[in-house]
């Protein structure tokens, strides 16, 4: 049996998730809560260095990142359906995938960072932050958690990260004004990549985002409509109030776009 390590709030995790359900395997379910520091634990660490997640527990291995644990998925598990026949498509399915990783990625983080966590760690104290976060991997991930806690909203980093989100989905429109999914007419690994990028809009509640861009958001639609994305949010439920604060983003998003 396989095991994902993953917090259901995480969007790399949703990545995997979805291909899970898109594929129909079983899988061992561990989460991690990451404001809770989950993934800083010495067993944790043990098991992915990086002190990241996802991660995926093989009989083989452990296997870290989520576009690397998706192709072995589909390979494994799946005869590679979720991935063209032809080779030129395969080749943009993996530039969707690595655009996700590379671009989108990092520019969902600002925005996750600064309307989310921050609202969640707002209450902890500097000494309690301290000692959970001294543990982290990588100092510049740790300078994150530290500025949500305490620094005040960081404006540009979040427009920044709205231009970045508007430009990705201009390229969004262009690759479905030609085919019916973004690598081929077929769905594929690089439609569940950005599908995160879907759902953190949404959670994020910066939905207004897709208006400039009404191909892309009919693509959007039609992934929020598989399955497989209904199962890769599970069990976080729509009764959970969002707290993200909805003046923010309207201001912000007015600084972005004018
Ligand atoms: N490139 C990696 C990125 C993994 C990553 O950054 N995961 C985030 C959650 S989406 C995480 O673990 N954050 C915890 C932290 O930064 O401490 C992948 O795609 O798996």
């Amino acid at each position: 049996m396989i095991v994902l390590h993953h917090a259901w709030d995480s969007l790399q995790s949703f990545k995997v998730r979805m291909c899970l359900a898109e594929i129909g395997i079983p899988w061992g379910d561990h989460a991690l809560n990451l404001t809770e520091f989950d993934h800083l634990t010495p067993a944790y660490l043990a098991l992915n260095p990086d002190g990241l997640v996802p991660a995926l527990e093989t009989a083989e291995g452990v296997l870290t990142e989520s576009s690397t644990i998706n192709a072995y998925l589909d390979e494994a598990f799946n005869s590679m359906r979720l991935q063209p026949d032809d080779a030129f498509a395969r080749a943009r399915m993996r530039w969707w995938c690595q655009h996700e990783d590379t671009v989108v990625h990092p520019a969902i983080r600002p925005p996750t960072f600064n309307l989310y966590i921050k609202p969640i760690l707002a209450g902890l104290s500097p000494e309690v932050m301290e000692q959970r976060i001294s543990r982290h991997p990588h100092p510049e991930r740790a300078e994150t958690y530290r500025a949500a806690a305490s620094a005040p909203v960081d404006d540009a980093a979040v427009i920044a990260a709205f231009r970045s989100l508007d430009l990705t989905m201009s390229r969004i429109d262009l690759a479905v004004e030609q085919r019916r999914w973004l690598a081929a007419d077929t769905f594929s690994l690089a439609d569940i990549a950005m599908a995160a990028m879907v759902e953190r809009i949404e959670m994020l509640a910066l939905g207004s985002l897709w208006e400039r861009h009404p191909d892309a958001r009919a693509w959007s639609e039609r992934v929020a409509r598989r399955p497989s994305f209904k199962r890769a949010r599970e069990p976080r439920s729509a009764e959970k109030p969002s707290p993200v604060d909805q003046e923010l983003v309207r201001r912000l998003m007015g600084m972005a776009f004018g």
